[in-house]
């Protein structure tokens, strides 16, 4: 009888336990977000990474930066245009998008638009029949790209700038674009505003008040209704922001928030504000690395000398999407309509490589370990670092703002780079970590870095070791990891 009340206590005590601990386990609440966070459509940006810019006009046949807007268009004749030798060594090199420049500074216009004569309808290109916005925008559909437009606000051209009836005038043009050429991922929205130009004939200087006269957020809302997909750039966002510098490169820590009221014209140190963000910044606005090819943002022959090499471009990606920010490279044809020679080799060389650089990602397979994971719970195990799923992550318990990640090759393997991104979704978070290698049976600090963000990569000096390790020592909360990479 005894031993009969033993067995019976026994069981009770084991489903007690077995009870307790499947509701702890529950009990393990996903980490709260940290605000601001992004919104589907720039998640939908972070993940293209690096996009073309396509700047194409009368500049190309003047050899000018900015026309002043009394350029004949008789002069816009591309002899051998080919929107898909653009679009096509574009996707061989590896970007995702192509912005163009629809309308420049100086106001012609590359599409039938019905509001102006100032454009490729009074050209010779196809008899007046062109479109380049057209055939940009189907060559990327057929290549799998997205498609972007750039329309300038500053137009030297028009006669009426400077008053409200430029303001309709710009809107139906933004129209025309949004609503003609398929789905459109992007909007730029140019900040240059240099006063003088033609304006019809008048050829003065005229100002504008940039805070008041182009309305922002009616011209926002446009673009929100029609193409609600598309990010939309300006030095300050709402989606986008400018990195502050047209030479390729965000800062190495570089916040994905910023408040917008602290960027205005004429603030100062506005550039290495926008290069580097905001801790504390109360929106998400991230940043974009636009960069020419060339020293100019326009083709000109006297510059085929100058191409970025592939070395070069390398150091940007790092620079730009190595440092959590996009980069959006400019590459201007020439006065063919192609693609210059000298750009496509070391677009493609460039690729060569990246592909190179990153080609064996050495922890996959790995044995990965986490000093601590949030409630002990698989949903948040460090193995989700290397799972390639950007739903899951390594997360630590609230509060703990520190933790450490061990990859073990199990073997020795050379190292070059190590790639690590936060779980974004809920916010950016690390604001200091480092990264070892073990070696003389020690760990040997190799590199250290303060944000991490969507993406970075640091590059440690070619190394042999068989095992790594993250340590991240401070962030804003709990740590979320969603990706780590090592090649
Ligand atoms: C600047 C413009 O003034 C340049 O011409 C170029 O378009 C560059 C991307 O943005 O603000």
């Amino acid at each position: 009888m005894k031993i009969f009340y033993d067995y019976r206590y026994a069981i009770l005590i084991c489903t007690l336990l077995l009870v307790t601990s499947i509701s702890c386990m529950g009990k393990v609440t996903p980490p709260q977000a940290v605000e601001p966070v992004p919104s589907e459509r720039q998640l939908a940006w972070h993940e293209l990474e690096q996009y073309a810019f396509i700047h194409f006009t009368t500049n190309t046949f003047t050899g000018k930066e900015w026309g002043y807007g009394d350029e004949q268009p008789s002069i816009f004749n591309p002899t051998a245009f080919d929107a898909e030798q653009w679009v096509k060594t574009i996707s061989d090199a590896g970007l995702k998008a192509v912005i163009l420049t629809a309308k420049h500074h100086d106001g012609f216009c590359l599409w039938q638009s019905k509001y102006t004569e100032h454009s490729i309808k009074n050209s010779p290109f196809m008899d007046g029949k062109g479109d380049v916005v057209k055939a940009v925008s189907d060559a990327c559909r057929k290549f799998g790209l997205k498609f972007g437009i750039y329309l300038s606000p500053w137009d030297r051209n028009h006669s009426q700038y400077a008053s409200p009836e430029y303001i309709t005038y710009y809107r139906n043009q933004l129209r025309e674009l949004l609503t003609n050429y398929g789905e459109i991922y992007e909007v730029w929205f140019d900040g240059a505003n240099g006063g003088d130009g033609f304006y019809g004939g008048a050829k003065e200087t005229r100002k504008i008040d940039n805070k008041s006269y182009y309305d922002w957020a009616n011209t926002h809302s446009i673009v929100r209704e029609i193409s609600p997909k598309a990010v939309m750039f300006s030095d300050a966002g709402p989606d986008i922001r400018w990195c502050g510098n047209e030479r390729g490169f965000v800062g190495e820590t570089n916040w994905n928030t910023i408040s917008v009221d602290t960027l205005y014209a004429g603030k100062a140190n506005i550039e290495k504000l926008l290069n580097h963000g905001s801790e504390d910044g109360k929106s998400w606005v991230p940043a974009e690395v636009d960069v020419s090819i060339r020293p100019g943002w326009f083709y000109h022959s006297s510059e085929d000398s100058l191409v970025r090499t592939p070395e070069n471009l390398f150091q940007l990606y790092m620079q730009s999407v190595g440092r959590g920010a996009a980069l959006l490279l400019n590459i201007p044809p020439d006065q063919r309509g192609l693609l210059h020679e000298n750009d496509v080799q070391s677009l493609l060389n460039w690729k060569k490589l990246i592909d190179k650089a990153f080609a064996v990602n050495l922890a996959i397979g790995a044995k990965v370990e986490a000093d601590s994971y949030r409630g002990k719970s698989k949903t948040y195990a460090a193995s989700h670092v290397i799972d390639g799923n950007k739903n899951t992550y390594w997360a630590t318990d609230d509060n703990k703002k520190e933790g450490s990640l061990t990859i073990d090759f199990g073997k020795n393997q050379k190292v070059s780079y190590v790639l690590i991104q936060e779980y974004i979704r809920l916010g950016q978070r690390v604001k200091k970590f480092n990264v070892e290698v073990w070696t003389d049976n020690a760990w040997k600090q190799v590199a250290q870095g303060s944000t991490i963000g969507y993406k970075r990569i640091l590059a440690v000096a070619p190394v042999e070791t068989s095992k790594i390790r993250i340590n991240i020592t401070d962030s804003k909360e709990c740590l979320l990891i969603s990706n780590v990479a090592v090649y």
